[in-house]
């Protein structure tokens, strides 16, 4: 006959075995959070570029653009208007964001700053 501490041991066990199972369901279908991915306008250096000037995210995913060096700057979209932040970003750290719903690839620029190569590309993987 087994005894009170052997059952409540086994018992344990099989709450530790299907705890352990439902969670690794929820980890397999649960979605993954959307990310923020962030990039600097003007590099730390002080180039007129985005760093990185490729970010790659999945649909829902939001890219966040922080004033680094030698702004002001904007993001613009051609096409994109919802994408885009035309009014120049004055302040130190001031930051804009954009969330991408579809997938695709969106080339964007900083509109000061084009011409001295201030473009930008995000990759949304669908
Ligand atoms: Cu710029």
């Amino acid at each position: 006959m087994m005894n009170i501490s052997s059952l409540a041991k086994q018992l344990g066990l099989a709450i530790a075995s299907l705890a352990f199972i439902v969670g690794s369901f929820f980890m397999s279908v649960a979605p993954a959070a959307a990310d923020v991915v962030t990039v600097k306008m003007g590099s730390d250096k002080g180039q007129l570029v985005f760093e990185p000037k490729e970010v790659k995210i999945m649909v829902g995913d939001t890219v966040k653009w922080v004033n680094n060096k030698a702004f002001p700057h904007n993001i613009v979209f051609d096409g994109h208007a919802e994408l885009s932040h035309k009014k120049l970003a004055q302040k130190p750290k001031a930051a804009l964001e954009s969330t991408f719903n579809e997938a695709g690839e969106f080339t964007y620029y900083c509109s000061p700053h084009r011409g001295a190569g201030m473009v930008g590309k995000v990759i949304v993987e669908g």
